[in-house]
């Protein structure tokens, strides 16, 4: 079982996780537990003060290291328990942004503590002193580290061990995008006609053939199309067999006309 501590202000957030979905089935099923810890809960003033306004003056608050320190230290010893040596990983926009390598990467550890800031940031000394990496999800700026906590979390969980049905997770390993490089290919269910606004709306034919070599090929070669018009950047990193560099080409033609 992988053991995620999360050290938050706002441990309610991850209901979203636990509660819904793939996630919350896998947490039944006990393939990975949760368990945040609260700074404030730390706290022993009576006004449960967590945030102080920043040395060397300017807007805004800073989280103490003092509550964050204790926090990390509890989710510490719980893990110590398990024989678990967490890193702890620090939700920040001043990182390099996440990629599917590193989740795979993240997703092997046994253990983690995922440190979520708020307000303008939290006392340098506690990052110094606790945390092994700093993750981004994107160049942008959230209210706090919770919401990319909880993107890194379920990139991770849905990659453990029966998490997808297994078809799906076969499927992943040889076809996901990750792992080959391109964007998915549209999906298409029933019904076979759909009427919008009284025009017969189809499927593509070929996914009614019942050819499973054609619907391969059709698949693929609409992958190719998608990732060359939106990222055409991944195209790069990769070999493409001589029937795909074909496809190319008639993709990068057709685009022209
Ligand atoms: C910067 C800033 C500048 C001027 C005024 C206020 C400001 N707040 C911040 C800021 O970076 N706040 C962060 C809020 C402090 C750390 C936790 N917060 C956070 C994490 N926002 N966005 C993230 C995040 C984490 C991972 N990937 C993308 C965004």
């Amino acid at each position: 079982m992988k053991r995620y501590d999360v050290v938050t202000l706002f441990p309610e957030m991850f209901d979203a996780i636990a509660d819904s979905g793939v996630t919350r089935r896998a947490l039944d099923e006990k393939v990975w537990e949760l368990k945040c810890w609260n700074p404030r809960d730390f706290v022993r003033n009576v006004h449960k003060t967590v945030d102080d306004r920043p040395f060397g003056g300017g807007p805004g608050m800073v989280m103490k290291a003092e509550p964050l320190h204790q926090a990390i230290e509890a989710a510490r010893q719980r893990q110590q328990q398990f024989e678990v040596v967490p890193q702890v990983i620090y939700l920040s926009p001043q990182a390099r942004p996440l990629k599917d390598a590193d989740v795979r990467r993240l997703s092997a550890e046994e253990g983690l503590i995922f440190l979520c800031g708020r307000y303008e940031g939290i006392d340098e000394r506690v990052v110094q002193a606790h945390v092994d990496e700093e993750v981004s999800i994107g160049d942008y700026v959230l209210s706090g580290g919770e919401l990319a906590a909880m993107v890194v979390i379920d990139a991770m969980v849905r990659l453990l061990p029966g998490v997808l049905n297994d078809g799906a997770s076969a499927v992943e390993d040889s076809y996901s995008p990750a792992r080959h490089g391109l964007l998915d290919h549209p999906h298409y269910t029933r019904p076979e006609v759909w009427d919008l606004a009284g025009e017969r709306s189809v499927v593509p034919p070929v996914l009614l053939s019942g050819n499973h070599a054609e619907i391969a090929k059709w698949r693929r070669r609409m992958a190719l199309e998608r990732t060359w018009r939106r990222r055409p950047e991944l195209l790069a990193g990769l070999t493409l067999s001589k029937q795909e560099l074909r496809w190319l080409e008639e993709i990068k033609q057709s685009h022209q006309s």
